[in-house]
């Protein structure tokens, strides 16, 4: 009878035995675990070719094994998660506010991994849905490691960590239908919300379009808890941490990220990758406000509620250092899914404060690693390890990786001086309480103002982030089938801004209001414009997309002057043919394509042009994908170039007659391609959305 082994030297078809031979000739043996050289990975032990496979095939049953048990749990909260590596460098020393040793002397480098998140969805769930961002880095510092587990809003939805478990319950998946998946537009969550003003400040936020970003390198990042600063000379302060993203903070529109989900479910993952990838490595500053006791004490809200933030017009931003993200994980699951971060790793000179919502935080974040990452020993996983030396005398447990040495395992002990012991130097807990000893189950009257940082936060937004806000709420109070809890909100929405509440009702056909009565009425405070994404957006194309679409026919130069002039801006061009192929230029030179259009809808860049012949202009005109290309830019207020012949695709697309400074003439000059960056450099042309779109 033929023997059915396929191995390298038979190459048989369908054995894999070319690609065996391939691995041969690299001198890479495929083994099992236990090193066992593997002759066959192509078919499993059998009697006869066509007989029952056998139990003793070891081979099969380790690989299918382990397979089997490749998954871990998700995080309960922030499974979906983007990481990258990278360093952190002081340009400020706070050396006169605390003894951490990473923030003494200018310069000094500190290795980082970072991991940002959605929070509500999935570890296979979409980019772009409506939800926070979690924004957490790892200092791995010469006196170990230093969590700073923060998010893209400074502010979060309740003001005790009791109530985590509720919030979370209430925004994922309701549990007797299993969706909607990664949403916060259903009944669980608005009921849940409404009924808890305490949230109305961070639904704001939610709301906002800080909830829907354009790419992970355009976030701004908090620590939201309060925290202590400690100097050598043991003197305290209150610190809030801030990351500022060099590219400033962009967002997209509702119905952008409706389409991207679409159209790359991976839209965030995949920029954050590229960009590092190809050399643009992410920047983000690093910012401090210092809070001191006394200034503390005067604010008009409580430094312990996480529910509120100090303006920075109160508090200034004092900018100290810089965040680059230069290397993309070597593996998804080592690193990026293995990460265990935790509020609780501190360093000496950061401490603590008693917002009891990180007080909860510190216990939950080692309790949940114990279970995703299968026991005690996590720390040794190389993304978790500290870069500085780690001895100490815990020992074994499951997945132990260590081997430590010798027959002392306690301390005090005389038997081994080696061994290591306390040192007066160590982490020492600041001596002083926050505000006092009681220990009780109340809630400060100092955290009964649900309402005022709300207004205060809509009040500081420009016009356009106002409008977002209002078709926000519309849209996902329109979700909600029981119009009790809409009544409700509209009677929270009341008491923020009347404006706010009218446009809502409006946009959902409604007048029917439940009023609410406030623990406390609400003051009006001075707006804030540092809350603005618009106001304070960079003009600029760094870090931007840019895409060109393209017909058979056109003359290169063009698209060659286009590309330097907007790639001189630090923008990135990429190139949509109507197929992937690419087209066939004036000269019948061959321009490759990096899209075909119906891969790369518009939604995936930042602005957009069209270059076509007449002939190109005819064809692409009558193709849905090109004109939804140009409608829906148009539409997602970006700036869109033609040449001349492409006027015919604009009209098809019912641009005709609404042409405005976001739509320009792009010949052979560089006056329009001037005028096509200085416009695109707005980012949007925000004049035009309530021309063409009211809220709702
Ligand atoms: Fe978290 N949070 N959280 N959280 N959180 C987790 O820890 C928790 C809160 C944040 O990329 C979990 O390892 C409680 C605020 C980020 O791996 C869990 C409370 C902020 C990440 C947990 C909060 C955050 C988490 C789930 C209420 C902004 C992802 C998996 C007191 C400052 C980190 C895990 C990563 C993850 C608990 C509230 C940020 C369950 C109990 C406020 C960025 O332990």
């Amino acid at each position: 009878m033929k023997s059915s082994r396929a191995t390298g030297s038979t190459g048989e078809v369908g054995s894999g035995g070319e690609l065996h031979q391939k691995s041969e000739k690299t001198g890479d043996r495929l083994t099992t675990n236990q090193g066992i050289t593997i002759s066959d990975n192509q078919n499993s032990l059998r009697v006869g070719s066509r007989g029952p496979a056998l139990l003793e095939d070891f081979m099969l049953r380790e690989k299918i094994t382990h397979f089997d048990h490749e998954r871990i749990p998700e995080r309960i909260v922030h499974a979906r998660g983007s990481g990258a590596h990278g360093y952190f460098e002081l340009t400020k020393s706070l050396r006169h506010l605390t003894k951490a040793g990473f923030l003494q002397n200018t310069a000094k480098q500190t290795e980082v991994f970072v991991r940002f998140s959605t929070v509500a969805g999935g570890a296979g769930s979409v980019d772009l849905p409506r939800d926070v961002r979690g924004f957490a880095v790892k200092f791995y510092t010469d006196e170990g490691n230093f969590d700073l587990v923060g998010n893209n809003i400074p502010v979060f939805f309740i003001q005790d960590a009791v109530k985590f478990p509720d919030l979370v319950h209430s925004v994922k998946m309701e549990p007797d239908r299993g969706f909607p998946q990664n949403a916060s537009a259903h009944d669980t969550f608005w009921d849940f919300v409404s009924l808890m003003p305490e949230s109305m400040h961070m639904l704001m936020w939610v709301m906002s379009d800080r909830a829907i970003p354009r790419s992970l390198r355009m976030i701004e990042g908090f620590g939201v808890n309060t925290f202590r600063f400690v100097n050598a000379e043991g003197d305290s302060n209150f610190v809030k941490f801030h990351w500022r993203p060099v590219l400033g903070a962009a967002s997209v529109l509702w119905d952008e990220a409706v389409k991207i989900n679409g159209a790359d479910q991976d839209f965030h993952r995949r920029d954050l990758w590229k960009a590092i990838d190809s050399g643009n490595f992410p920047e983000f500053e690093f910012g401090v406000q210092i809070i001191d006791e006394a200034t503390a004490a005067g604010l008009d809200f409580d430094i312990l509620d996480a529910t509120k933030l100090i303006p920075e017009e109160v508090v200034p931003l004092q900018i100290v250092g810089k965040m680059v993200l230069n290397r993309n994980p070597d593996n998804f699951f080592a690193e990026t899914e293995q990460v265990a971060f935790h509020p609780a790793n501190i360093v000496p000179g950061i401490e603590f404060s008693d917002d009891p919502l990180l007080q909860g935080r510190l216990f939950s974040y080692l309790d949940t690693q114990l279970s995703r990452l299968g026991g005690a020993n996590f720390h040794e996983i190389p993304v978790n390890r500290p870069r500085c030396p780690m001895r100490n005398f815990q020992r074994d447990g499951m997945r132990r990786i260590d081997v430590p040495k010798g027959r002392v395992a306690y301390e005090p002990n005389s038997l081994d001086p080696d061994s290591p012991r306390e040192s007066g130097t160590g982490f020492a807990t600041h001596p002083e309480g926050d505000f006092g000893p009681r220990k009780i189950r109340e809630r400060s009257e100092t955290f009964k103002d649900h309402y005022s940082q709300a207004r205060m936060f809509f009040n500081s937004m420009s016009e356009p982030e106002q409008r977002h806000i209002v078709s926000a709420f519309a849209f996902e109070l329109g979700k909600v089938e029981t119009p009790a809890i809409r009544k409700r909100m509209l009677g929270h929405l009341a008491i923020i801004d009347k404006a706010l509440c009218g446009g809502v009702s409006k946009a959902l056909g409604t007048t029917e209001i439940d009023p609410i009565k406030p623990a406390l009425e609400p003051r009006d405070l001075a707006p804030s414009p540092a809350l603005s994404i618009i106001k304070k957006a960079p003009a600029t194309l760094r870090g931007r997309k840019i895409g060109v679409l393209l017909s058979n026919g056109i003359d290169g130069s063009l698209v060659k002057q286009f590309r330097k002039a907007i790639e001189a801006e630090g923008a990135e061009m990429a190139v949509v043919c109507p197929k992937i192929g690419g087209v066939l230029l004036a000269d019948k030179a061959k321009l490759p394509a990096d899209h075909a259009l119906s891969g790369a809808p518009s939604v995936i860049f930042d602005a957009v042009a069209v270059f076509t012949s007449d002939d190109g202009a005819r064809e692409l005109a009558e193709e849905a994908s090109a004109i939804d290309w140009v409608r829906d830019a148009f539409g997602h207020l970006k700036v869109i170039g033609f040449n001349g012949p492409s006027a015919e695709l604009l009209n098809k697309a019912g641009l005709s007659g609404m042409f405005d400074e976001g739509i320009v003439k792009l010949d052979d000059k560089k006056a329009d391609f001037l005028t096509f960056i200085n416009a695109a450099k707005q980012q949007r042309i925000w004049e035009r959305e309530p021309k063409i779109r009211s809220p709702g």
